[in-house]
């Protein structure tokens, strides 16, 4: 089934970033919380936003939720340092949030990630910035993969994000990125491909619905997890139907229980 990584403990979120300023702890764990029961697999965790305070605000957001979460989280920073320190403060096999290809932060992330069972989000970047063509995002998915896997991290553990790109921009955009993930998916089954969505919409008007519409496109190429808001009623019930159609639920039974529990109607 696909696996949503609840995207909302995120500093650049104003009332996150809030309560995280107030130590508000019952605030957090509200929404971590009501994320869990919306069918969150895994809690992303982002204390990037508050410049100089990551590592307090990071360290603080754990001690928070690490008592009650019940899934395990998405540790997302650039600075293995701070990762690090989270990664000792869990305890449940994390998401590494995540490895690119630009050199410094390539160079940096490999040694943290040599030996640690984890999962790890490999991004499709690189120093010459973002990918450009599905080629680009194909070429910088299998390397990813590649290196990763000679540190020991097995490809069903490496989750490829390629990169969405907004359509405004460029009307390929969207073809583009469909097509990488049909290419890495057939050259690495095993492998998950996530990512965030919002940057398909970015400039248009009603974002919401091309987020979900794009989501289901992205299911049908391969796509097997998505970082989006899980409270976000209508893209939930639209991965989930998608789910089913492409034959991810046997008997149709998540998507009956998901009408039953009210989360699908038309
Ligand atoms: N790939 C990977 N990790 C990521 C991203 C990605 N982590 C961060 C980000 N992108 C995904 N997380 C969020 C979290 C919150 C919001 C968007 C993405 C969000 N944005 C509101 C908006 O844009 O309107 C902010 C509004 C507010 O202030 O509340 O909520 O792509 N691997």
């Amino acid at each position: 089934m696909f696996e949503v990584i609840g995207e909302r403990i995120n500093t650049s979120r104003k009332l996150v970033q809030e309560a995280v300023a107030n130590r508000n702890a019952e605030y957090i764990i509200e929404d971590v919380r009501q994320q869990q029961t919306a069918g969150a697999a895994f809690i992303d965790v982002n204390a990037g936003a508050r410049i100089g305070h990551e590592e307090d605000d990071m360290r603080w957001l754990l001690d928070t939720i690490q008592p009650m979460v019940d899934v395990p989280l998405s540790l997302d920073s650039p600075d293995p340092a701070i990762l690090e320190m989270a990664f000792a403060m869990v305890d449940k096999t994390p998401v590494i949030n995540s490895i690119s290809l630009e050199k410094d932060r390539f160079d940096a992330m490999m040694p943290f990630l040599t030996g640690k069972e984890c999962k790890v989000i490999a991004l499709c970047m690189d120093d010459a910035g973002m990918p450009e063509s599905a080629e680009d995002i194909f070429k910088r998915g299998k390397l990813l993969i590649n290196e990763l896997n000679k540190i020991d991290i097995p490809t069903p553990n490496i989750y490829v994000d390629p990169l969405v790109q907004p359509i405004s921009t460029d009307s390929n955009k969207g073809t583009m990125v469909l097509e990488a993930v049909r290419q890495i998916k057939k050259e690495f089954p095993d492998v998950h491909i996530t990512g965030g969505l919002s940057n398909i919409s970015y400039g248009l008007p009603q974002r919401h619905i091309i987020n979900r519409t794009f989501v289901t496109l992205m299911m049908d190429a391969g796509m097997d997890s998505a970082i989006i808001d899980p409270l976000d009623k209508k893209i939930m019930a639209s991965i989930q139907t998608a789910d089913m159609l492409l034959g991810h639920d046997q008997f149709c039974m998540e998507y009956l229980k998901g009408v039953r529990a009210g989360t699908i109607e038309s």
